[in-house]
């Protein structure tokens, strides 16, 4: 069987050892990033699907998340990264937005790159995200929407943050970039991130010190 169609069967039986064994053998033979991109996305993608068909309940796709979350808690503490820099992040969902998982993967992908991370998790609301940014000082604002109408919660928090931080850098990820051209709705500054690995590149080339992509 397909290991994407394996793993989402996995996770929606509850099977949280079975999956975790195939996720650690996933990264032994590719990377993290890799397993987080090519495995564990498509496999809850599926379940999306089967959830959208009502070939599967509410409840299955809870147990499945639950158990993606524990498996990227679990795979997040045994992280050490090679090397340290002094760098933070904030990262959040936009107020209202409870998808989180994507976002849990993201605070893996800087963790990994020795980044200090300071993860505020989904529904943000946008005062406190702002009061978070006074308390943390982040080098980057990661945030994370997966549904389209969050654009509005997204280009509130944007205005106001380059409004009261114009030199931080803000960079927006999630499930929207695949389905909205960001770009056109936002100011050019604006990282706009589709995947890990674009993510992970941007990390590498110096983050905010370094070139822009987009
Ligand atoms: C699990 C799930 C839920 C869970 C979320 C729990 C949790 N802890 O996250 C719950 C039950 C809460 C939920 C609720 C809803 N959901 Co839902 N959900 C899903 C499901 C099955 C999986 C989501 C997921 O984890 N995907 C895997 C992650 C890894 O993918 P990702 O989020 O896209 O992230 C990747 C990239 O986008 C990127 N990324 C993400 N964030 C960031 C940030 C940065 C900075 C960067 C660089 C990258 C990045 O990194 C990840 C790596 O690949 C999806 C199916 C799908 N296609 O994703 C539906 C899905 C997204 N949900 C859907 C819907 C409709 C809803 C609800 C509206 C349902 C309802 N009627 O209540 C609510 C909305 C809740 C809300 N207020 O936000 C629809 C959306 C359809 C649409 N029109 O857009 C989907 C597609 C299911 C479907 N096929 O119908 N959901």
């Amino acid at each position: 069987m397909n290991k994407i169609y394996q793993l989402a069967s996995l996770l929606l039986e509850g099977e949280e050892e079975l999956a975790l064994q195939l996720i650690e053998q996933e990264i032994e033979r590719t990377s993290r990033q890799q397993m987080m991109n090519d495995l564990l996305t498509p496999a809850m993608q599926h379940i999306g699907q089967l959830w959208e068909n009502n070939q599967i309940t509410v409840a299955d796709e809870h147990l499945a998340t639950a158990i993606c979350d524990f498996i990227l808690s679990r795979l997040d503490i045994q992280l050490q990264p090679q090397l340290r820099t002094e760098k933070t992040v904030l990262l959040m969902g936009v107020q209202d937005e409870e998808h989180y998982i994507g976002l849990k993967m993201v605070s893996s992908i800087f963790k990994q790159n020795g980044w200090r991370v300071r993860y505020l998790g989904p529904n943000m609301p946008e005062t406190h995200a702002l009061k978070a940014i006074e308390r943390w000082n982040p080098d980057v604002i990661a945030i994370s929407a997966a549904l389209v109408h969050r654009i509005m919660a997204i280009q509130s928090l944007v205005l106001k943050l380059k409004e009261e931080h114009p030199s931080l850098a803000v960079v927006i990820g999630g499930r929207i970039t695949e389905l909205i051209d960001l770009h056109t709705l936002l100011p050019s500054s604006v990282h706009i991130m589709e995947s890990l690995p674009a993510l992970e590149q941007w990390i590498k080339e110096g983050g905010p010190n370094g070139k822009k992509i987009s």
